[in-house]
């Protein structure tokens, strides 16, 4: 069988990522609509299935669509995906929009496929910094019960779009001239050679929007209710990957060796972790390696050492794209098991 596939906000970074990610997992598209808002409107694509014209994102426009790939923001997610759906379409959605509402599967597939089948019409896709975090996560869960995180995430500037993207380039390049630096428009100060540790607003004693996302998404994806998270979010001056160090804490042992087995035999992660390997690429995962690829990588697994219980405690530090695995390529392979 063939479907009808939209994708919405099919200009933007991850829009972008879910046209490469249907042609890159072979998905059936028979027919291909681009959406956008409207001054974009009239431009041609040139795709796999074809030159395509952008249309403007409205209800009418998911008439004979099968599954759409929601890469727009809530408002738009709110406004038109319920509308997708009277019109028979079922949709994978980026937004925070319908993350935690009862009735949504939230879905990462190397950990909670089969809730993805329970769907009512709309499959919202976690946060990029909460993927990247639960994949390598959720195998040692299965092995030692995670009953609490600590993570520090460093998420790059991506996270804000291409306009994000550019930002930072045009600092960089304006650093390396000894020029002026522009006002900052897509973050709340310049990001070039500095760290700004806020991520979207105050949301719960202190902690941000962003910060909260990780123990809220990850209770519902690993289907925890009582996990306790403590998450710091920073923005970092890194293009596209989002990295985080992570202390897990357990119910079960779990020692060092069995941490690192787990994670090596963990699908969607890659084990990077000798401190005395040759290459700094085999040593640790970095930031710019894990860039344009679909795994999470995976290194510095030590032994909790502060954990007063010897055995209860594992920290690591990983990468993940967060254009790829933290949005467009974990949307495209939800999309794929609803087709399979
Ligand atoms: C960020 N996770 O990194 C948020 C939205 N992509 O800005």
């Amino acid at each position: 069988k063939m479907y009808t596939v939209a994708i919405v906000g099919a200009t933007g970074a991850v829009g972008t990522q879910m046209l490469a990610c249907l042609e890159e997992q072979q998905f059936p598209v028979g027919n291909l609509k681009l959406l956008a808002s409207p001054r974009s409107a009239g431009k041609v694509i040139e795709t796999p299935w074809g030159a395509v014209t952008i249309e403007a994102a409205a209800s009418e426009a998911f008439d004979g669509v099968d599954i759409v790939l929601g890469a727009a923001d809530d408002d738009v997610a709110l406004a038109l995906y319920p509308e997708a759906v009277k019109r028979g379409a079922v949709v994978v959605d980026n937004s925070h929009a319908f993350r935690l509402d009862p009735d949504v599967p939230l879905v990462v597939p190397e950990i909670n496929a089969a809730d993805a089948l329970d769907h009512k019409g709309i499959i919202a896709n976690p946060n990029c910094a909460t993927i990247i975090g639960l994949v390598p996560t959720w195998p040692l869960h299965q092995l030692a019960g995670v009953t609490r995180m600590i993570v520090s995430t460093y998420q790059a500037a991506s996270g804000a779009g291409v306009p994000g993207m550019r930002e930072l380039e045009e600092q960089i390049g304006c650093m390396g001239r000894g020029e002026e630096m522009p006002a900052p428009r897509a973050f709340a100060a310049q990001l070039a050679s500095n760290l700004i540790p806020q991520i979207g607003g105050e949301k719960f004693e202190g902690f941000t929007s962003e910060e909260m996302k990780l123990q809220n998404e990850g209770r519902k994806i690993m289907h925890l209710p009582n996990l306790r998270v403590n998450c710091t979010c920073v923005r970092v001056p890194v293009l596209r990957s989002h990295s985080e160090s992570i202390t897990l804490e357990f119910e079960r042992d779990i020692t060092l060796e069995q941490a690192r087995e787990a994670l090596a035999a963990a699908p969607g992660v890659k084990l990077v972790d000798d401190l005395d390997a040759q290459s700094p690429h085999d040593r640790w995962p970095m930031p710019l390696d894990t860039s344009d690829q679909d795994l999470i990588w995976v290194g510095r697994v030590r032994r909790d050492i502060s954990n007063p219980d010897e055995l209860r405690g594992i920290t690591f530090w990983c990468c993940g794209d967060q254009i790829r695995k933290g949005a467009a390529t974990n949307a495209v392979q939800i999309a794929k098991l609803l087709v399979e």
